[in-house]
């Protein structure tokens, strides 16, 4: 299987999460990447390749314009507001309070933001952008006959939503390289997505079409980051209607029962016949995760890329979460040996 990665990611490289009440080293770090893909070439996974660039076009054809051009200025507007951290939100139009989007950066982050863990700084738009890019020359490889491709996206993209940014990702790049594949000819896409956190922002962007079937197991909200969204009752609105599909789990949740849920939404999506399948690929339901409360081992990771397989769909792999990052390489790459070895 080729990987699409950039060194550009290390652009994204912020110095402080608001966690637990303290600024710590984020969890979201450079490092994941280097790890991920060390273990790539370690196993020899295949060939590792540089994105093209498809420009912006793609990403705004499934985010806010608005919302994008806030991100490409958001460090620099920042700075000349001489403020002297990191760029975080403290304000947000909370219930009942007015929509107009402010003027000053401070009200600017906090309506653009869903969360505020995730710093802004320097180099952090052109990563994100990178990472988009890197999603989508792996869905163009598909159009170009690839059967599946690993897209090293970092940052992640799964909870940006149309106009909101949070939880580690700017850009979902998920969301872009499937309206990319259905520019370019495809009819139905899935996603399903299997990071532990539920995939906010790819259900927002799709949340109405059913030209994409979007898939969802995570950590219940209830109990879970991104808390308001990614409940079972939660499944589409008008034309998409049926087409939002969440398998919400308790903590400690045990492999056994994830794989449960994952033959439940394998099913769907044979049922739904999508021309590409993309797998939003979080490996943060590792039990020993520091941030995340499922139960998965190593080995389990190579089961559940086989179960994957077994539907015969080309398949973008698109990475997202994932913090153990000593674990992170094996546990990725064993999703990818595990659909290849079944294949
Ligand atoms: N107590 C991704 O995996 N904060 N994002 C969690 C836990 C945010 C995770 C706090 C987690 C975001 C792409
Ligand atoms: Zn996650």
């Amino acid at each position: 299987m080729e990987t699409i990665f950039s060194e550009r990611h290390n652009l994204r490289n912020s110095k402080t999460e608001l966690f637990g009440g303290q600024l710590v080293e984020p969890f979201e770090r450079p490092s994941r990447a280097e790890y991920i893909i060390g273990r790539v070439r370690e196993v020899g996974l295949g060939q590792v390749s540089e994105p093209d660039d498809f420009g912006i076009a793609p990403i705004l054809a499934v985010h806010d314009d608005a919302f994008v051009a806030f991100l490409q200025t958001a460090w620099s507007d920042w700075q000349a507001a001489e403020f002297k951290g990191e760029a975080m939100p403290t304000v947000w139009p909370a219930r009942r309070m007015s929509k107009h989007i402010p003027t000053h950066i401070e009200g600017r982050l906090g309506y653009y933001a869903l969360s505020c863990e995730t710093s802004i700084s320097n180099g952090t738009w052109e990563a994100a952008y990178a990472s988009a890019q890197v999603a989508l020359t792996g869905a163009q490889r598909l159009n170009d006959g690839a059967k599946s491709v690993f897209s090293l996206c970092r940052p992640p993209g799964h909870h940006a939503a149309i106009d909101m940014f949070g939880g580690y990702c700017f850009i979902n790049n998920a969301a872009v390289a499937a309206q990319h594949l259905l520019d370019t000819g495809a009819k139905r896409i899935a996603i399903l997505d299997v990071d532990f956190h539920h995939g906010n922002g790819t259900q927002d962007i799709f949340e109405a079409r059913d030209d994409v079937l979007f898939i969802s197991l995570h950590g219940d909200p209830m109990d879970a980051f991104p808390h308001f969204l990614g409940h079972a009752d939660e499944t589409g609105s008008g034309a998409g209607t049926g087409f939002t599909v969440n398998y919400p789990m308790p903590p400690n949740t045990d492999f056994a029962t994830w794989r449960a849920a994952l033959a439940k939404a394998l099913a769907q999506i044979a049922d739904y016949t999508p021309d590409t399948l993309i797998i939003s690929l979080g490996v943060d339901t590792f039990e020993t995760d520091p941030i995340s409360f499922f139960k998965l081992k190593s080995e389990d990771f190579t089961t559940y890329g086989a179960d994957i397989a077994s539907l015969g769909l080309p398949t973008l792999f698109v990475m997202e979460g994932g913090y153990d990052i000593a674990e992170i390489g094996l546990n990725t790459v064993n999703v990818l040996q595990g659909f290849e070895s079944a294949s």
